[in-house]
């Protein structure tokens, strides 16, 4: 028999799924709208996934699998529903990916009957998360995720290893598994995105060179390189794009976020910057642009941060912490940056083409120091009182 308490639970859960979202009126920057309420959360999981429902086997109705968090998503929009492959987080620490679908971008997201199971070709693989899906020229929708592993080089207990896994798909219900990427030049990889189209005729990634598992070493920033074939990807050379600079909000490290997006100006990037702070790392979104024929070189880059995360979402399992893999970018010019907070729930921000490309190409440029930076806003201070000055 049913345990009585599923159809209270499912009614939550239903409301909360039918729950109206609503930019969120409080914030303003002119760049993008915060949304009310998260788009997914762990109460979103539904409850098959986590409950016995067998009044018998489980009459305290107990959650047997619980889930712990649903945090940074690649997303796509196909046909005109929105699909979100989020990271899915158990209580037992492991990662998996799990496609919500919704008619709207902000709202009425709901999970799929069962997570993705992706082909299981790798016995060393501990845990994998954080996908960024890119819609190729070539027709597939690829998925780029890490792949961990433990370190057993090392006699450390925590050591371990992150490479970037591929996936492939036309209807993300059916995944091949496609054989890690080898970066020659670095040992672990985290955070690469797949550039939607061909650069000279190859396969081009955005790639985070590291050294070690959380620090970045000799890392400069984020990486470019280019395979001749996806289903053997070896990237021989890695260039640097948007590079990691002293005392900004990239100095400890940085890294791709959503694929790229295509302007007649440039391709927009919003990732993410780290920095080291009394209270542990801060991670914030930045955005900066590439050229079209060329989306290794960084011709626009706005200083300081894009999104920070703020009241709420500055708390949850890694504090302080936005982070994004996926954005969606609308025929009508609409844009829809899905981030994360504090790796626990996953929100939106909504702006457009227009308004993005207006902060790449015409927010100023980090100074680098304090002198500088005040001599910047006290121009920009001139500038309007000037202005103010014609109304008198
Ligand atoms: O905990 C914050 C983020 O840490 C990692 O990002 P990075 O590789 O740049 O340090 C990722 O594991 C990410 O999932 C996580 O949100």
């Amino acid at each position: 028999m049913i345990h009585n308490r599923y159809f209270e639970e499912l009614k939550k859960q239903e409301e909360l799924l039918a729950r109206k979202n609503s930019v969120d009126t409080a914030f303003y920057n002119g760049i993008f709208d915060r949304y009310t309420y998260p788009v997914l959360t762990r109460e979103h999981a539904p409850i098959l996934w986590r409950y016995d429902l067998d009044a018998e086997k489980n009459p305290f109705f107990e959650e047997r699998l619980g889930i712990n968090a649903v945090m940074n998503s690649g997303a796509i929009e196909l046909n005109g529903t929105y699909y979100l492959v989020a990271r899915v987080e158990g209580n037992d620490r492991k990662s998996f990916f799990a496609v919500a679908e919704s008619s709207s971008p902000t709202e009425g997201f709901r999970f799929w009957d069962y997570p993705v199971v992706l082909p299981d070709t790798c016995p060393e693989e501990t845990n994998v998360y954080d996908m960024r899906l890119t819609k190729h020229e070539d027709g597939y929708i690829y998925g780029v995720f890490c792949s961990e592993s433990k370190d057993k080089k090392t006699g450390d207990l925590s050591a371990a290893v992150a490479a970037a896994g591929i996936v492939r798909t036309k209807d993300l219900k059916t995944w091949e598994r496609l054989p890690n990427i080898v970066t020659k030049r670095s040992p672990q990889q985290r955070n690469v995105v797949l550039h939607p189209e061909f650069v000279n005729g190859k396969y081009a990634f955005y790639t985070r060179p590291m050294d070690d598992f959380i620090e970045t070493g000799s890392g400069g920033g984020i990486g470019f390189g280019l395979c001749d074939d996806i289903t053997n990807a070896v990237i021989d050379e890695e260039t640097m794009t948007s590079l990691r600079k002293y005392h900004t909000i990239t100095e400890a490290k940085n890294g791709a976020g959503a694929v790229p997006i295509r302007t007649d100006k440039g391709w927009i990037h919003i990732a993410h910057g780290v920095r080291n702070t009394a209270a542990g790392l801060r991670y914030v979104l930045y955005a900066f642009a590439t050229a079209l024929d060329n989306p290794a070189k960084v011709i626009a880059e706005p200083s300081g941060m894009l999104l920070g995360p703020r009241g709420a979402e500055r708390i949850g399992d890694v504090s302080n912490v936005c982070f994004t893999n996926g954005a969606i970018t609308c025929a009508d010019g609409k844009v829809y940056i899905y981030y994360a907070s504090s790796d626990t729930r996953l929100h939106v921000a909504g702006t457009t083409i227009e308004k993005l490309t207006d902060y790449v190409f015409h927010t100023p440029e980090d100074p680098l120091r304090s002198a500088d930076c005040v001599r910047q806003r006290c121009a920009l201070i001139e500038r309007n009182k000037a202005l103010l000055a014609q109304l008198l």
